[in-house]
Parts: structure tokens; sequence; C-alpha cells
């Protein structure tokens, strides 16, 4: 990227050459984090912090007999060492909040009571001087273990011969919903001509992001707590960390500074930061908590882990009548915080781009002996996506026809909007064929279709170099956004603006779209905005960055403040100019009278609010704050294509071209929702061909570092070509949608949909490792 600030080209956006909306602007943060001069969690040090590290179960399922931590008492640096005990004899409740479950189901401890229910629950927590001796006395704990049998796969979970995790939840079920109609969605299957059924594992996955989660605790018995950690929510934080502690939320402040990704795990409660508050106010020393690698991964919420049994009907000119799902969801061993519903709610996207009359979808959430599961990038919409962007490339090999005029027949029209799906999603705005036709041009389908080694249904006939190469195209639409946000924004008396935000970036690049939002809203130069976030003593209350909803729910609020802001300046100025408010114009930072020359500038109109005189019945100050609220999801939409290469002696596949076409609405910063797409790309090709969770039977987490994680390295990743299409939001003034989740979405299905082309397959389960694809192959030839 060499242009500092071009407009954009793409029609509907940037149509205003001045504006800052719609420009490729770099993003302001990046110098810091780049050098090295941005401060994270674990760079924060106040005197006299101490360390604390966890015993973690060895075990995936146990009774806890015992617990000696007499020698690491005794071991030189170390202030103490606690268990369950001591936070049960404590004011503490000790328990994550858990909400919308059976309240006879016991809630996460922070530390585990006398049962540990995964592998790496903390059982103790240690605190010692440094954290190498807080690590070589969690070794010196002795735990007395009575193992009981495991249950690590949620479909086995539900056998009432399976072990139980808890006795509230029988057969482990921990809760299920239905979505859409059972009667119309049986009536429609048995009118169509033909069913097609898969049944899939969306495979589970561990958050990789290159911090792991970290907190610093202090306390003063004045003051209270001051909570410095990795948070994606740190309003949302403060509230749980208040139910943990027991103490009001006044008494806490979190301090959120940068963030080193976050994908979802950073906006869950988890033992550690509640642990080192607890610690700190135990010692009255300030309490660092970093994981270590293996801790989060052993620890940290993983994502996914759907077990899929789905059919879709359709007749034979290709109109598809309904589709059918059951799914099991795992949840780990604790529904962490409302991460057992979460799952149960992922149906809602099963229509994808389509228009069917009739979807039913039943979901189980199932406790396991795994860690505990939230949302990970993407959270339910990935899940649903993949089921009908794989059904359909099923059902077109069933009905001999291609999978994307299968796509083009049954796409809903723009003059369909908004939609309302049957299984209770309703679509704010669309117009999905040109965006398809888009990603179909500049993969140059129709050319891929017309190679010679092309076989639709069987495995295509290799190229020169002995590869087989296959196509995939995946529809689908992103809920984003939802719930409110808060968005402050104040001018100085010097006329520099400052905008606070109850969202907390984490990698997404708020300070530069925030900053490009106010400054057009205000017509002022993008240097005079700056930006803040992740501070409850100085943002108001807020909810947070997930669900790709910053953009959409923060962006307007920080943009109604904005105007709330100018509509008082406008007063000032009109006093100060001695004329009715609706007798000056504003433009460039200039209030100026109609048909006159006098003139008054923003940092004038400032410097009037914050003096002595301010105008008579006008409030000193200048500043404004809005808690904007979304009046429904957007829904994001695209198509993303790519070519594949199978090495058919041993499976190996590579992605050699990837083309996405997204369409989040007008963008605030194209450059930054090119980066949004790459990062999730990134992540939803980690999940179709590298990321594999794996426990063993009894519970034991295999793959607990990066040495047995298949994270995708940058060489993986192919490059991707992106583009755009701009369809307006009609829900909210910006006409915005969110884009930060897009590319999980959309890469698990294209990539599969490619691969199960090349090779002559209905489905291959994720992730297509070398074996996996080697042994469909050898089975199709088999037939
Ligand atoms: N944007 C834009 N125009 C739009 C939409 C978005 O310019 N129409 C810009 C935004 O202004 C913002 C960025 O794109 O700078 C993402 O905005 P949005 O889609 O609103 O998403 P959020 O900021 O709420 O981010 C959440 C989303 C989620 S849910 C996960 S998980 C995720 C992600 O963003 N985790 C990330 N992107 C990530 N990126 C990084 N680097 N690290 C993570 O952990």
């Amino acid at each position: 990227e060499t242009a500092d600030s071009e407009p954009v080209d793409v029609e509907g956006t940037g149509s205003d050459e001045d504006a800052y909306m719609g420009r490729r602007e770099k993003r302001r943060e990046d110098a810091a984090l780049l050098t090295g001069r941005a401060e994270y969690t674990d760079d924060h040090e106040p005197p006299g912090t101490v360390h604390l590290a966890f015993v973690r179960s060895e075990h995936g399922h146990a009774d806890l007999e015992g617990i000696d931590a007499s020698a690491a008492e005794a071991m030189d640096g170390v202030l103490g060492v606690y268990t369950w005990a001591d936070v049960d004899a404590s004011p503490s409740p000790g328990r994550l909040p858990l909400s919308g479950l059976d309240p006879d189901v016991p809630a996460h401890p922070i530390l585990a009571t006398d049962r540990v229910r995964y592998h790496g629950q903390p059982i103790a927590a240690v605190v010692a001087e440094d954290r190498y001796r807080a690590r070589d006395a969690v070794d010196a704990v002795e735990i007395e273990y009575e193992p009981r049998e495991a249950v690590v796969d949620p479909r086995a979970a539900t056998d009432p011969d399976a072990p139980q995790l808890f006795e509230a939840a029988s057969d482990n079920v921990a809760t299920a919903a239905e979505m859409g109609d059972a009667d119309t969605t049986d009536e429609a299957f048995s009118a169509a001509d033909r069913t097609v059924e898969i049944d899939l594992e969306n495979n589970r996955l561990i958050p990789s992001a290159l911090e792991p989660r970290a907190a610093v605790a202090e306390f003063d018995a004045d003051d209270g707590f001051t909570v410095t950690m990795t948070s994606q929510s740190p309003h949302g934080h403060r509230r749980k960390l208040a139910h943990t502690l027991g103490v009001r939320e006044g008494e806490i402040r979190v301090v959120s500074p940068r963030v080193g990704g976050g994908f979802g795990h950073k906006g869950h409660h988890h033992p550690g930061e509640a642990m080192a508050a607890w610690c700190a106010r135990e010692l009255e020393r300030p309490v660092k908590w970093t994981a270590t690698r293996s801790g989060n991964y052993l620890e940290g919420a993983h994502g996914r882990d759907h077990r899929t049994t789905a059919e879709l009907a359709v007749d034979d000119d290709g109109s598809i009548r309904g589709v059918r799902a059951e799914t099991v969801a795992n949840v780990g061993g604790y529904g962490l915080g409302g991460g057992a519903r979460m799952p149960v709610r992922y149906g809602r996207l099963l229509s994808s781009q389509y228009a069917i009359d009739a979807i039913h979808c039943e979901t189980r959430a199932v406790f396991t002996n795994t860690a505990p599961i939230h949302s990970y990038r993407g959270a339910g919409r990935p899940e649903a996506i993949y089921v009908t962007e794989r059904l359909i490339d099923i059902a077109a090999d069933e009905l001999g026809m291609d999978p994307v005029e299968l796509r083009r027949r049954n796409l809903l029209e723009p003059d369909e909007f908004p939609y309302e799906t049957p299984v209770g999603a309703t679509y704010d705005s669309g117009d999905y064929e040109p965006a398809m036709e888009k990603a179909l041009e500049a993969i140059g389908y129709d050319e891929y279709r017309d190679r010679p080694e092309f076989r639709p249904g069987e495995t295509n006939a290799p190229d020169d170099d002995g590869l087989v190469r296959g196509v995939g195209v995946a529809n689908y639409v992103e809920s984003t956004a939802g719930g409110f946000e808060s968005g402050l924004v104040r001018a100085l008396p010097d006329g520099d603006v400052e905008v606070y935000a109850g969202t907390h970036s984490h990698g997404q690049g708020h300070e530069t779209t925030y900053a490009q939002l106010v400054a057009d809203a205000l017509e002022v130069p993008l240097e005079r905005i700056h930006v803040s976030e992740g501070d409850t003593a100085a943002i108001p209350t807020g909810t947070g960055t997930f669900g790709s909803r910053s953009t959409l729910v923060g962006g307007n609020a920080v943009v109604e403040s904005a105007e709330k802001v100018l509509a008082k300046a406008r007063q000032i100025a009109a006093a100060e100019l001695g004329v009715d408010p609706e007798r000056v114009e504003y433009e460039d930072g200039t209030f100026t009278v109609l048909e006159g020359d006098e003139t008054v500038s923003f940092a004038e109109v400032a410097d009037v609010a914050y003096g002595w005189n301010t105008p008579d019945g006008l409030e000193p100050g200048l500043e404004a704050t809005t808690f904007y609220e979304s009046e429904g999801a957007a829904y994001t939409f695209g198509t993303h294509a790519c070519i594949v290469a199978v090495d058919p002696d041993t499976g190996d596949v590579e992605i050699e071209r990837y083309v996405a076409v997204d369409d989040c609405g007008e963008r605030v910063n194209p450059l930054i929702v090119d980066g949004q797409v790459h990062g999730g790309v990134a992540q939803g090709i980690g999940q179709a061909l590298y990321e594999a969770v794996a426990y063993d039977e009894d519970g034991t987490l295999l793959t607990d570092s990066m040495d047995d994680y298949g994270v995708p390295r940058a060489a993986d990743v192919p490059p991707i070509e992106t583009d755009a299409t701009v369809t307006p939001s009609p829900l909210n003034d910006l006409g915005v949608k969110g884009i930060g989740e897009a590319g999980t979405i959309a890469a698990p299905p294209a990539a599969v949909n490619a691969v199960c082309d090349a090779i002559g397959v209905d489905h291959v389960d994720m992730p297509l490792t070398g074996e996996r694809v080697w042994r469909a192959i050898a089975s199709e030839q088999k037939e």
C-alpha cells in the first residue's frame, strides 16, 4: 500500500472527494505497534508486583482427594498458595457468572471445588515474588486425584450411559433450542423431488492471539480494585469481575491497554483475572498473571466443535425447498458465561443467501470433559453457513448441475429486502448476484469449468504437474452489530477533539476509523482527533468489541455525539457573531454569517465554550455523549472463491488463488476492511486445512502448544485478492455493516468445496490434512 489517502473507486462510497469516509487511510496506531513502543498488559509492572501461576488439572475428569501445598508454601519467595477452601471462606462467591442455564448447574469456580471437569482446569493459585518461583512452586503442589471416566465427544456425551458431568444436566445436555417450523419443513421435504444429506464435524479451534490472556490487579482499601487486563469489553469485564469478587461495580476500574488480538476469547471472563484480583486483595500487593501459551491453549475458551446431520430438499429444476439440521454443540466442562446459550442460536443463519421457505434446526449444547467453549471469530455464523454451502455443492452434484447455477437460481432478489428467514433472522439489505458474479469473474470460473481436466462429479484429471485442481465457491451472510454502544466526543479549548468509545480495538484499527468519522462530522482535520478506548474510569459505560459491531454501533455513537457538539458549537458561534443560529453556515471548520463576511472558527468557539463568558443560556463546555442502539442486525454478505491443487499421491492441498468479494455497506476505510478480510480468511483457511484440536479419550489435550496445533504460517496463506460491492444498510445513517468475521465464515466452505470438486467426493471433514484427503481419494477410487 503506497498511497496514503486515495479516494476509493467503488461505486457508492467516497462520493465526497474531501471526505475521510471511504479513504484508505493508513492505520495511525501501527507506528507504535510495529516499533514495539505500544504498551500491553504484561508491560504494566507497578512497584511491588508479585506473580500468580496456576496449578492445573492433569486429568480430564477426576475427584480431588487431597491437596498438599506445604512444600510449595515453604519455598523461598512464595507468598501464598490458595485453593477453593480459601476462596470459599472469603466474601467472594468465586464463581464466574453464568446466564441462561439451569441454576442447579454449578457455574465455573475460579479454583476447582471437589472435582475437575477438564484438563487444565485451575486447582490452586500460587503467588510468588517472581514468575519463575511461582512456576517452580506450582510443580511442588501435590494433588491427589481419583480419576473418573471421561467423555470428550459431544454426541457420545448424550448417551445415557456416558459419564455425567453435572447431576442437574441429564445426558449432559446444558441447553437446547429449536428454530423454524418442523411441520412445514417435513411437508417441504415430502413434496421435493430429491433430498441430499450430510454428516459433518465443524472442528474445534483454539484462539491463537499473539498476546496470551493477562491481568495485573491492584487493590487499595480506599479506592478498590484497578485491573489492567487484556479485554475486548472493559465494561463487561468490570461487571463480571464485580459478580465473581462479590463487590460493587464502582469498586472496580478496568483498564485495557493495547490488546494483541482477541478473536472472541478476550471477551469472556476466565479464572485468571478474577484470581489475580482476589489475590491482590488478600496480599495487598499488585498481582500479575500472564497465561503461558499452554495455559491459554488448555483453558482459554475454545471455539466451534459442532456435529451436524443436515439435509437439503431440492426440485429437479434446482429450486431449494427446505433445509433440516440437527446439531450437537460441545460447550466443554462448564458453560462459560453465556457460552452454553451461544451455540444453540447458530441455526439463525442457515438460510445463507437463499430464498428457502422451510428450515428447521434443532441444537443441543452439551457438556464434555474438554475446555470450555465460547465464541471464536464468527461465533455460530461459520458453523451455519458451512452446513448450507456444503449441502448446496452436494445437491448440485446429485442434480448434475453447476453448483454456482444452483446458487444463482435460489439467490434472494434485491427487492425482497427486508427479508425474514424461516429461522428468525431479518436481513436488512442485500444485492447478492453482483458480488457473486464479480468473484466468479475474478477467479475465472467459466474458463476453469471449460478445462478438459474438469470432470464433474469425479476426480479431475491431473494437470501436467501431476496435481488435480478444483474450484470452490461459497456465498455467505454475516449478522453484524446489535445492542448499544457509548460514544463521547469532547472538543478541548483549542479545538482539538477527544473521542471515547465503549468498544475496544484489539487489532481492528478503531483509532483510525473513528477519527475518520468524527473528522468528517466536525469538518476538522484528522490530526486534531484523538481516540481513546479501554478505561472504565474515563469512558461512559459501553458494551465492547465483538460480533463485528463496533463500526455500526460505536461508529454511529461517536458520529451522533459529534453532531450534538456541532449543534452546540453553532449556537455559540451565532452568539459570537450576533445572529440567529439559522443564519450561520459551517464549512471546513469555520462558521460564517449567511451572506456576510464575519467568521469564527471551530477552535475559537471551543475557546469561548470553556471561557468565563459563555453566551447567556448556554452551559459551559463542548462535549456530548450518545448511547447508540442499533435497530437490529445488519447483514454483511459476499462470495469467496478459490482454486486448490491437490497432490493425489499425498493428499496435500495448496490453495493457489483466493478471491474475496465482500459487501459491508459503506466502508469507512477500505484498507482496513481489506485487512480484516485478510485476517479472517487466514483463520478460515487455518480451520479448513490445518487446525485440529485433539483430546485423547481420558480428556488429555494433546495439542497444548504451537508445536502440535497447526496455526497457519504466512507461507500457508495464499495472496488474497479482494474486491467489494456496496449495498448500504438502511438501519443506520452511515449505511455501514460490520466486516470483522466475514473471512472466517466464507473461507472454510470455499476451501472444502474446492477440494471436494478436485477429488470428486461429497465431503471430507476439516481440517483437510493430507492423510484425510488421500484416504478420501483412495476410497473414491475403490468405488
Ligand atoms: N470497517 C470499515 N467499514 C465498514 C466496516 C468496518 O471501515 N463498513 C472497519 C472498522 O471501522 C474497524 C474494522 O473495519 O476499524 C472492523 O470493524 P467491525 O467490522 O465493526 O468489527 P469490530 O471492530 O467490532 O471487530 C470485531 C471483529 C471480531 S468479532 C473479531 S473476533 C475479530 C475481528 O473483528 N478479532 C480480531 N478482527 C480482528 N482483527 C485483529 N487484528 N485481531 C482480532 O483479534
